[in-house]
């Protein structure tokens, strides 16, 4: 890293920029494990108490049959994983999902859908569902693929707080992964959504088989959007027998960790949430996440399709640690 940098961060740790180079993230990998966790614990706690994790729910409101071709995906129609196409569910049997979700004590409950995007008529369904959960006291999410500027609009109006869309991966090796769709049309998506004045849930997957470079790409591309999302979900790739990527090259557990520790570091004020691959990371892993700055997770012992820690597990890592759900 240059002095210069160096000394900007050092001097500033918490300040927020939207004009990170690939140089300086690729700085930023290169250094020092300790010096990369002290940078991201500083920047951490100027901005947020470092016991506290915020947990979201997550429920599949439409599984499979996705048109899409994303290499990892488990409900991509086109490769044969075993997740059975369902059609979108019912109100009711989402608001039931909502309510057992507040009773466990999730703060957010994000809906997902296999879509590439939504219908119209499909997104007067979701719409219903947004103003129920809002309604029983949670924050809502939905991920239902790309947006135009009226959904985005009107899902607003409804009442969604934050919408999900991931770049996924760095520009360059997102053509290795998905071809169905371009990474301009997810940045476009997500000008939809930063215009609606919804806030922003977009990060990626590592342990796709992709290098550090893409890594820094990655970031590089988020931490220099206009504003940063508000939430920063890393996933580790789950590994679904079936898709192209069920046998890709295993990401060293500390490598996810410095993964979130840039995160923390180039997108101060924003929640990094640890996502998919807890369910095959280790408590230590996971610990190395939170003292890297990771502060949300998924909680449940369900991602959308394949299985996350049951519930008591985490309450017990979290206690363990002496940390504790956000209000
Ligand atoms: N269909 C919508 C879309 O792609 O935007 C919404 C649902 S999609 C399943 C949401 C995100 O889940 C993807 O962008 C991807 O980042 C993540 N994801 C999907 N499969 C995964 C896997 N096997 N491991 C880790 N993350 C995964
Ligand atoms: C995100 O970044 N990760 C979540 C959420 N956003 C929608 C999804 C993870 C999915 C993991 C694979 C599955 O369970 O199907
Ligand atoms: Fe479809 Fe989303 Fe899966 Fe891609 S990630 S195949 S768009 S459900």
């Amino acid at each position: 890293m240059s002095l210069a940098i160096e000394n900007s961060i050092a001097r500033h740790p918490a300040a927020v920029r939207n004009d990170w180079t690939r140089e300086q993230v690729r700085a930023l990998f290169a250094l020092p494990f300790p010096d990369l966790l002290f940078q991201a614990q500083q920047t951490h706690r100027a901005h947020f108490d470092p016991t506290e994790v915020q947990i979201s729910t997550l429920l599949s409101i439409k599984t499979g049959g996705c048109p899409e071709d994303c290499a990892y995906c488990p409900q991509a129609a086109r490769y044969d994983t075993g997740v059975k196409a369902e059609k979108l569910m019912s109100l009711d049997a989402v608001l039931a999902e909502a309510r057992a979700a507040k009773a466990g004590g999730a703060s957010r409950f994000c809906m997902g859908a296999a879509w590439r995007e939504p219908k119209d008529r499909d997104l007067d369904a979701v719409c219903a569902m947004v103003q129920g959960v809002k309604a029983l006291g949670l924050e809502t999410c939905v991920t239902l693929g790309m947006l135009t500027q009226p959904q985005a609009l009107r899902l607003k109006a409804s009442g969604l707080d934050y919408y999900n869309h991931n770049l996924d991966t760095s520009p360059e090796y997102y053509r290795e992964i998905i071809t169905t769709r371009t990474y301009r049309e997810r940045l476009d998506t997500l000008e939809h959504v930063r215009a609606a004045n919804i806030h922003v849930c977009c990060g990626g997957i590592v342990g796709m088989g992709e290098g550090l470079e893409d890594r820094v790409g990655m970031i590089a591309t988020l931490a220099s959007l206009p504003m940063h999302p508000e939430s920063v979900p890393i996933n580790m790739l789950v590994q679904v027998e079936g898709t192209p990527l069920s046998a890709a090259q295993k990401l060293d557990p500390l490598d996810f960790v410095r993964t979130i520790a840039v995160a923390r570091t180039t997108m101060p004020r924003s929640m990094v949430r640890l996502s998919a691959g807890r369910e095959d990371m280790s408590e230590e892993t996971q610990a190395l996440c939170f003292l890297a700055g990771a502060n949300s997770i998924f909680y449940g012992p369900k991602l959308l399709t394949t299985p996350n820690p049951e519930r008591d597990r985490d309450m017990a890592l979290l206690d363990k640690l002496g940390m504790a759900p956000m209000d």
